[in-house]
C-alpha cells in the first residue's frame, strides 16, 4: 500500500506543534514511541523525525515526500522543494541587530562591517539588494553573542520575543523576513501519494481555518438585525432564529478570531447582548 512520507523535527520549537497538527488531523500514532520513525495507524502516513537542518535535503532528494519546517530554514539553503502549505505557527523574524550603544542611522551603518548569522545565503543576499558591502560571518549558535567578545560588529538573527537580544545588549534595526513553520514538498510526487497529500491538506485546512474563526452568537432587538448581520457575514449569511421573547432574535455566525475585538463594541451598540464566542473544532468550507 502506498504510503506518504513526512519528515518533522525530532525535538525543538517546532516538534509538538508539528505533531499536534496532526493529531488535530485525527492522525493516531501507535502508542509505542520511536525516536526515529513511526506509522500512522489511522491514515498511511510515515513520520520520520530529523534535524530540522536536514529536512530540505531529505524532500528534495525524495527520501521523504514532504516535511515542516521554519521557512527561514527554507530560504537559507535554497533546495528544490516547493512550500505548499504556510502553517501559522512558529512565527518569527530575522532581523539585523546592533549593540545598543551604536549609533545606527540607517543600512549604510553596515557597511564593511562583520555580521555574524546562522543565515549566511538570506543576509548576503539582502545586503546585495541593498548594495551594501560586508563581511558575512556564518557562526551556527549563539550567534547574539558575537559583538561582545569582539567576533562581529552586528548580527542577523531569528527574533520572536525580543527579549534575547535585550539581554545581550542590542538592539534590533532591520528586519529582513518574516517567518513560519511551513509544509514543503519535493515536486515528484507519485500520483498515488499525491493523492494521500491532498487528503491530507484538506484535513490540515480546516483545522487552520478553524483556528483562525470563532462562532459567535448573540441575542439581538429585531430591529437591529440588519445592522449586525452586515458586521457578521458568516460563512454564507448568518442563522437567525426567533427567541420566545417577541421582538428579540438569536444570531449565529462565524467570525474571525483577530476581528472579533474590533466588533465587540459595536455590536454593543446595536443592542447585541448575551454575546457568546466559542472555538470551532473543524471548518469545511
Ligand atoms: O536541533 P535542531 O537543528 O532540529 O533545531 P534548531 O536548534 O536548529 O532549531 P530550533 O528548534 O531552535 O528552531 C526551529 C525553527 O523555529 C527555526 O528555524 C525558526 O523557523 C523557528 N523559530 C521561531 C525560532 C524562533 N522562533 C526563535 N526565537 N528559532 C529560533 N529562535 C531563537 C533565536 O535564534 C534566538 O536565539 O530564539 C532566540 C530569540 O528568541 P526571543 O523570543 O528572545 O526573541
Ligand atoms: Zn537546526
Amino acid at each position: 500500500m502506498n504510503t506518504l512520507k513526512i519528515a518533522l523535527q525530532k525535538s525543538g520549537r517546532l516538534s509538538e506543534k508539528s505533531l499536534g497538527i496532526l493529531s488535530e488531523c485525527g492522525i493516531k500514532l501507535p502508542d509505542f514511541k520511536s525516536k526515529l520513525k513511526n506509522t500512522a495507524t489511522n491514515f498511511p502516513l510515515e513520520i520520520l523525525f530529523l534535524r530540522d537542518d536536514d529536512i530540505p535535503k531529505y524532500v528534495e532528494n525524495g527520501i521523504v515526500d514532504i516535511g515542516i519546517i521554519g521557512e527561514n530554514e527554507v530560504l537559507e539553503q535554497k533546495r528544490k522543494v516547493s512550500v505548499i502549505r504556510r502553517l501559522g505557527f512558529a512565527n518569527c523574524r530575522l532581523s539585523l541587530a546592533v549593540p545598543k550603544e551604536a549609533q545606527y542611522t540607517g543600512i549604510q551603518f553596515f557597511s564593511q562591517k562583520k555580521i555574524a548569522t546562522s543565515y549566511p545565503n538570506i543576509v548576503s543576499d539582502f545586503l546585495k539588494k541593498k548594495q551594501i558591502e560586508a563581511q558575512v560571518v556564518e557562526i551556527s549558535g549563539s550567534v547574539e553573542i558575537a559583538p561582545s567578545i569582539g567576533l562581529a560588529d552586528a548580527v542577523a538573527d531569528l527574533v520572536s520575543s525580543g527579549s534575547t537580544l535585550l539581554h545581550n545588549g542590542l538592539t534590533e534595526v532591520e528586519e529582513i523576513l518574516q517567518s513560519e513553520a511551513v509544509m514543503i514538498s519535493n515536486n515528484t510526487l507519485q500520483p498515488e501519494v499525491a493523492e494521500i497529500l491532498d487528503a491530507l491538506l484538506f484535513r490540515i485546512q480546516a483545522v487552520l481555518n478553524s483556528r483562525e474563526n470563532k462562532y459567535i452568537l448573540l441575542n439581538a432587538p429585531n430591529s437591529a438585525i440588519k445592522s449586525i448581520t452586515e458586521l457578521l457575514p458568516g460563512m454564507k449569511s448568518p442563522t437567525i432564529l426567533p427567541l420566545a421573547d417577541s421582538g428579540w432574535s438569536s444570531i449565529h455566525s462565524v467570525v474571525k478570531e483577530n476581528e472579533f475585538w474590533q466588533i465587540i463594541d459595536q455590536l454593543k451598540k446595536l443592542g447585541a447582548e448575551g454575546i457568546l464566542v466559542i472555538p470551532i473544532e473543524k471548518m469545511v468550507f
